[in-house]
């Protein structure tokens, strides 16, 4: 077989160590995918996670700073120095922490290091939402009707720009997102109020006072593409995801695809997509985030990170996408084009929280008794075990449980039955707030939007 010829920009990016600058069940999914790309990995930990089970079988595992994350997790310094000192060539963020930290991607790679991710430009363009979505007009996807520019100080113009657009307008923070820094308008009496007070809080959670206007959407779904690019002007689409199902901007369930969007409909999204990612010179991983209303599509942010639900993508298209993503970051070209991708049957994700499954607040503790579903089509990514002790101090998300199945309701069924099949005892969890979920008739026929479980847990708790 003739050798692939080597790309100038690969030269440099090889890596034999990777350094996971995560915990939990990211940590042992991204092990496991250095694993079979036959890379050795090693891991940070704070002082709560020590004695995680999952450090035993890293190569190295460094405790580099106290429970408080922001004194570890969050330890820029202290992860550089960890990554001397275990030989790393990279560093692998996961999701949340510092994976979308232009100035941490930048210290990285300064350090002689490779980060797995796309570079400090590109996180930064899409951390400033602003710069985001003129980016994304440039490119051809279809945004939330509104200027791609910052607002200007006087009211007279901000009230022009309001009556341009239409109430209900949403004020947004060019340095939010995630749903920080945000505020609903109805009405032009209260325009001017709440945009004072959005850009108080701007300036003290981003420390910029910069807003933006949107049409505010009333009943959207939330709809996200996932892409995957290399360095060398590839770039590919791997179908899409309904994430409607969150509570305060928590998602609880994820679904690939998301139900009931034609394939003509989504495919000239996924295209502009692609084509976006190459203009701005994109790599590895990334997903765009869009309002999904009356049969349109709105790009709101783009996620520069591995995310939470990537599973469910994994298994509708039958591709890794982690391994995939470290590929990307070592500056080999993708190995497929967009007619090799096929995305077959329905996937569901239930997010797994250690917390009480009416109050919501989180549960610490000792799992006593542990007992996971298995079978064909079903797919648990944990770090937790019988014994093993959940802290108080990071999120609650102890396991993902994620099913595969022919047909949506095939995968409904599959999904209620592993909900069934999951005994954890010692600690509350959102077991079965989840069962109790996938008996829905209304989310049973995807006739759900982003307010759906919100909704769904007020009448629940009026009729208890
Ligand atoms: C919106 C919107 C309606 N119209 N933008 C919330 C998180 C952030 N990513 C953007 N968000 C929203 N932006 C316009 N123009 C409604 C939301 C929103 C939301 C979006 C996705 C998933 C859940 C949500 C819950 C409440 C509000």
């Amino acid at each position: 077989m003739p050798e692939t010829p080597e790309h100038p920009a690969a030269a440099g990016r090889r890596f034999e160590t990777v350094l996971i600058a995560n915990r939990g069940e990211i940590a042992v999914r991204i092990e496991r995918a250095c694993r079979d790309l036959g890379l050795t990995a090693v891991a940070i930990c704070s002082e709560a996670d020590k004695e995680a089970p999952y450090g035993k079988t890293m190569a190295s595992f460094l405790c580099v700073g106290p429970s408080n994350a922001a004194k570890s997790y969050l330890n820029q310094d202290a992860i550089l120095l960890a990554a001397r000192l275990t030989g790393a060539g990279a560093v692998h963020p996961g999701y949340g922490f510092l994976s979308e930290n232009a100035a941490f991607a930048d210290a990285v790679e300064k350090a002689g290091l490779v980060f797995i991710g796309p570079t400090a430009s590109s996180i930064a363009t899409m951390g400033d939402k602003i710069a985001a979505k003129r980016a994304m007009m440039a490119a051809g996807v279809p945004c939330v009707p509104g200027p791609d520019t910052a607002l200007p100080d006087d009211p007279a113009s901000i009230e022009r720009v309001a009556l341009e657009i239409g109430y209900p307008v949403i004020i947004k923070a060019s340095g939010g997102g995630g749903g920080r820094g945000m505020r609903v308008v109805p009405e032009a009496g209260q325009l001017q109020e709440a945009i004072a007070l959005t850009r108080e809080e701007a300036r003290k959670a981003f420390g910029s006072p910069s807003l933006y206007m949107e049409k505010f959407l009333e009943h959207p779904r939330h709809i996200e593409i996932q892409v995957l690019c290399d360095d060398h002007g590839n770039a590919v689409w791997l179908g899409h995801r309904d994430c409607s199902m969150q509570r305060r901007h928590q998602k609880v369930v994820e679904e690939a695809p998301a139900p009931g969007i034609a394939p003509d409909i989504i495919q000239p999204v996924g295209m502009a997509c692609v084509e976006a990612c190459r203009q701005i010179g994109y790599r590895g991983v990334g997903t765009f985030e869009f309002l999904y209303e009356n049969g349109a599509f709105y790009f709101i942010e783009m996620n520069t990170r591995l995310q939470v639900e990537h599973p469910v993508t994994e298994m509708t298209s039958g591709l890794d996408i982690v391994q995939a993503q470290i590929k990307a970051a070592q500056g080999h070209a993708l190995d497929l084009a967009q007619g090799d991708v096929a995305c077959e049957g329905h996937s569901f994700e239930c997010r797994i929280n250690a917390e009480d499954p009416d109050t919501f607040l989180p549960s610490a503790g000792v799992i006593t008794h542990l007992a996971l579903p298995q079978g064909p089509g079903i797919r648990v990514d944990t770090h937790i075990r019988a014994g093993y002790k959940v802290s108080p101090y990071y999120d609650s998300l102890i396991a993902k449980l994620i099913v595969h199945a022919p047909t949506r309701a095939k995968a409904m069924a599959r999904m209620c039955e592993a909900l069934a099949g999951t005994e954890i005892e010692g600690i509350a969890t959102n077991i079965p707030f989840l069962r109790a979920l996938f008996e829905d008739h209304a989310f049973a026929r995807g006739e759900t939007d982003i307010h759906y479980l919100e909704q769904w847990l007020k009448l629940r708790r009026t009729a208890a």
